[in-house]
């Protein structure tokens, strides 16, 4: 089965690759090989992949994304970008006679205000957190635009929708990269230095965090079991925890002793989601997921992170 990732040595993509079984040929495609945001060049660079290895899946993990400080920095281009990309990859698919394509979502576009834990029929009942508008719409119109090609053409087109994911490949770049990323980035450093671990915010913030590979392992079982189109699949383990905890035992992996914090803006307080095997159970499937603990996903992602950033 030929696969083409967009995204493809990211985050996700590379957690997809790793995980992906011997039957699947991973085509990983990034921003080296085409602008995605550009329709010529990305319609070319996929037809010619298609002309030679016929596509059956396309894996849609290309886009502009960050952290709630890039976020708030940038709305217009988390949104133009994210339609763009989307609009293309969708409308190529289709022209090519691909007749599926997986997106992922992210769990900051549900509505900020709503009773938790969220359930993916929320998901057009009101208006995201301010901090990440831009990047929620346009990844909530991707939601509408599957849903339209399944309506009109029957393209198996669907969404996932991960919590904060983490893990090797990920942006370990401050300015732009989400939590785990950035607090790994400043804890190397603050060791170097012997300075404390500095925590944006107040620490009291609680999220639910999916490891890269506990996520690949979700989409591979989709493509192969998940019939549900029209319910987007949420991606999360049960716990819910708070960013101090977190650069907690950030601090304690990288044996720093201080952890401090800014208390400035934090962003959405917390999006606590149904897990996901409570949801498979409540469609009727048996399949259930395993998740890597926090302290192991942290400790291999630092690892990681120190071994390419020599
Ligand atoms: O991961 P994060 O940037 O995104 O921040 P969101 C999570 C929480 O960690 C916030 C706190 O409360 C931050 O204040 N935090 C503490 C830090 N230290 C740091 C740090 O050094 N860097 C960062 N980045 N945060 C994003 C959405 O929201 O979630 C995206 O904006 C996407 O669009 C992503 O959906 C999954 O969880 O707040």
């Amino acid at each position: 089965m030929n696969v083409i990732i967009t995204g493809g040595t990211g985050l996700v993509g590379s957690a997809l690759k790793l995980n992906a079984d011997s039957s699947i040929n991973c085509i990983q495609l990034n921003s080296k090989n085409a602008d995605l945001k550009d329709y010529n060049q990305s319609l070319k660079i996929i037809s010619e992949i298609h002309n030679s290895t016929p596509i059956s899946i396309i894996i849609h993990c290309a886009a502009r994304v960050g952290g709630l400080y890039r976020n708030m920095r940038e709305p217009v281009e988390m949104m133009n970008d994210n339609l763009l990309i989307n609009t293309n990859i969708l409308n190529i698919a289709h022209s090519l006679n691909i007749n599926k394509v997986v997106c992922v979502l992210s769990t900051c576009i549900f509505p900020d205000k709503i009773e938790y834990p969220i359930k993916v029929e929320d998901l057009h009942m009101g208006p995201p957190h301010p901090s990440n508008e831009g990047y929620a719409h346009a990844k909530r119109i991707l939601e509408v635009q599957c849903r339209a090609f399944r309506k009109q053409y029957g393209r198996e087109y669907y969404c996932i929708i991960p919590t904060n994911i983490y893990g090797p490949n990920d942006n370990f770049n401050p300015r732009d990269s989400h939590v785990i990323p950035g607090l790994i980035y400043k804890a190397v450093s603050s060791k170097k230095e012997n300075k404390p671990l500095v925590v944006s915010g107040s620490g009291k913030h609680l999220r639910q965090f999916i490891f890269n590979l506990d996520l690949a392992d979700i989409i591979w079982w989709s493509i192969k079991e998940y019939k549900h189109f029209d319910i987007p699949l949420i991606c999360c383990p049960e716990n819910e925890i708070t960013i101090s905890k977190v650069a907690e035992t950030i601090a304690q992996i990288s044996k720093i002793n201080e952890v401090k914090y800014t208390n400035d803006e934090g962003g959405q307080y917390k999006k606590t989601c149904l897990d996901t095997n409570t949801q498979l159970k409540n469609l009727g499937y048996t399949k259930q997921f395993k998740w890597t603990l926090l302290e192991k996903g942290l400790t291999d992602t630092i690892l990681w992170y120190i071994e390419h950033s020599k």
